[in-house]
């Protein structure tokens, strides 16, 4: 049974969707940033990250989230077999990886991104943060509209990766998601699915 490393309010989310999705018996592990425990399975202190049962250890978000779909293809949630298919699934993970989720850096973590200390300096790395996930945002509602999922192969493990961030979004941004209404449509329905539910009513409750 795999493990997933997991930690509360995190893109970790995306895999534990996709874990309750397939419904295969699983085990969802909660982790702290810098415990030994997080650490013992993962170097860099990240999450997520997925062990097999025979030690295999898997991290990085999109390569779980490549690897569950393929893992697990009667569950439909890789967006098609194309090569075309395919090709658009890895061009929206890493849209979410490289783009998305790193627009949110300086806007969790701004001490990361300026060496000056005072309250300014940091305000204006948030600041800079929001500006770039705006410019992120725009991009995910034009390609939206009119659709009810990122892939055209219907709902897939891209949908579960978004979610997370949209959520960030949805709380961290200036306005939330008040400017993207296909974003924030797409957040609303997968928050009323009863995976989705489930697994945030484990992640928070616990
Ligand atoms: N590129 C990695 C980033 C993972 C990552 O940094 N996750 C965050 C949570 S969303 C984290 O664990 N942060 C801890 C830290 O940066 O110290 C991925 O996509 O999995």
């Amino acid at each position: 049974m795999p493990t997933l490393y997991y930690a509360v309010g995190a893109c970790s989310l995306a895999p534990h969707i996709v874990l309750e999705w397939i419904g295969e018996p699983y085990e969802a592990v909660r982790v702290d940033y810098g415990s030994p425990e997080l650490l013992a399975v993962n170097p860099a202190g990240a999450v997520p990250t997925l062990r097999e049962d025979d030690g295999w250890l898997l991290s990085q978000c999109g390569a779980i989230l490549d690897y569950l779909a393929h893992k697990h293809p009667q569950a439909g949630l890789a967006g098609g077999d194309s090569l075309r298919a395919k090709a658009e699934a890895h061009r929206w993970s890493a849209f979410f990886t490289s783009d998305v989720h790193a627009s949110f850096w300086p806007i969790f973590m701004p001490f990361r991104y300026t060496t000056d200390k005072g309250a300014p300096a940091r305000e204006a790395v948030v600041e800079a943060g929001h500006r770039l996930a705006r410019r992120q945002f725009d991009h995910l509602e034009r390609h939206l509209a009119g659709r009810e999922h990122i892939l055209e192969g219907g709902r897939s493990v891209i949908d579960a990766y978004a979610f997370p961030m949209l959520g960030w979004a949805k709380k961290l941004l200036p306005g939330g998601l008040a400017d993207y209404p296909n974003a924030q449509a797409l957040h609303e329905r997968l928050a009323a699915d009863p995976a989705v539910r489930r697994v945030l009513a484990r992640e928070t409750g616990e």
